[in-house]
């Protein structure tokens, strides 16, 4: 079992839950990884083997639309088997109890959807659909284990077909960054779960609500550039394992 942050920095993340009006959860590749689904950087990251730009943008498909796609499938086929951990059915307790729980997540793989968790706000999209890659207009295809059969996906136009991901260097849904910027101004309290904080603008959002003073929570077995922030209380640990310990402290069993 991994170890846990000391019971009084529980108790002291619980105490800002309980007197916060509005919380915001922002959450990264980490949340999915005790689900089963490797995150991106860290110990056990994808892109230990692969540069990011080499698989999640245009020039990265268009270069290697196998490989690409060899890596959407892999995805995808864990997203649809893998099951949210505790910690999801903690943020959905904590979203039952307040009855607004804005999340904002990186992630694409559906999982805290799957955990009954209601206001989720997709920054890089989702794994549910794909598109064509040379935009020729024709309806996007869900993303199904028939699309996989031959690789690269065709679009009926010919075209190669994309996840309808953010890859990088696109523009984030605009809808969706704006809300989550309102967010991040207007909540008094942030949760920040599982990001390296590597990735822009996704990396802003704690440091907005920092600079309105308001209070941030990290759960996160390793430091990144947000643990040593005034305002940050920096909780090491697992999703999985600090999240059910903050929400038995905070309603009892
Ligand atoms: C944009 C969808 C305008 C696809 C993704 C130079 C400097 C700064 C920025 C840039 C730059 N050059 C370009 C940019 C902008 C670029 C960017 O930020 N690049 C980075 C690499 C420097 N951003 C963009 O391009 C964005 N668009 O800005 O548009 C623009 C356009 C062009 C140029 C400038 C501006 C679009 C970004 C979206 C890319 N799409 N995903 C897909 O998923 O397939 S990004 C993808 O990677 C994820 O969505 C996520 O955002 C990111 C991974 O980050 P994390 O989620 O943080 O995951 P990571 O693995 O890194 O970390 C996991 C963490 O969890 C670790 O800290 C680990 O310790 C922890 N952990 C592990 N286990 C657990 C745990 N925590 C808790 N519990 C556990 N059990």
């Amino acid at each position: 079992m991994p170890e846990l942050p000391s019971s009084s920095l529980i108790t002291e993340a619980s105490d800002m839950i309980k007197t916060s009006g509005l919380m915001v959860v922002s959450t990264g590749a980490g949340m999915s990884s005790e689900s089963g689904v490797r995150t991106f950087r860290g110990e056990e990251g994808f892109w230990r083997e692969y540069r990011a730009e080499d698989l999640a943008s245009i020039e990265g498909i268009r270069k290697n639309p196998e490989l690409v796609w060899e890596w959407y499938r892999e995805r995808l086929k864990a997203c649809q088997e893998l099951e949210p951990h505790a910690g999801y059915y903690s943020l959905e307790r904590i979203q039952n109890e307040k009855e607004i729980l804005p999340l904002i997540t990186q992630n694409v793989d559906g999982l805290h959807q799957k955990a009954g968790i209601m206001d989720v706000i997709e920054l890089h999209g989702s794994l549910r659909t794909a598109s064509c890659l040379d935009s020729c207009g024709a309806p996007g295809k869900r993303m199904t284990e028939e699309l996989f059969e031959i690789l690269p996906p065709r679009c009926s136009c010919g075209s190669i077909l994309r996840p309808d991901v953010v890859l990088f260097g696109e523009q984030l849904p605009e809808q969706a960054l704006r809300r989550a910027f309102r967010l991040a101004e207007s909540c008094d309290l942030m949760m920040v779960i599982g990001t390296s904080m590597v990735v822009y603008p996704a990396s802003s959002l704690p440091l907005i609500a920092l600079r309105k003073g308001v209070k941030v929570i990290e759960i996160n077995p390793e430091e990144t550039p947000l643990s040593s922030l005034d305002g940050v209380l920096s909780l090491h640990g697992t999703a999985g394992s600090i999240l059910p310990e903050i929400v038995k402290v905070v309603y009892g069993e």
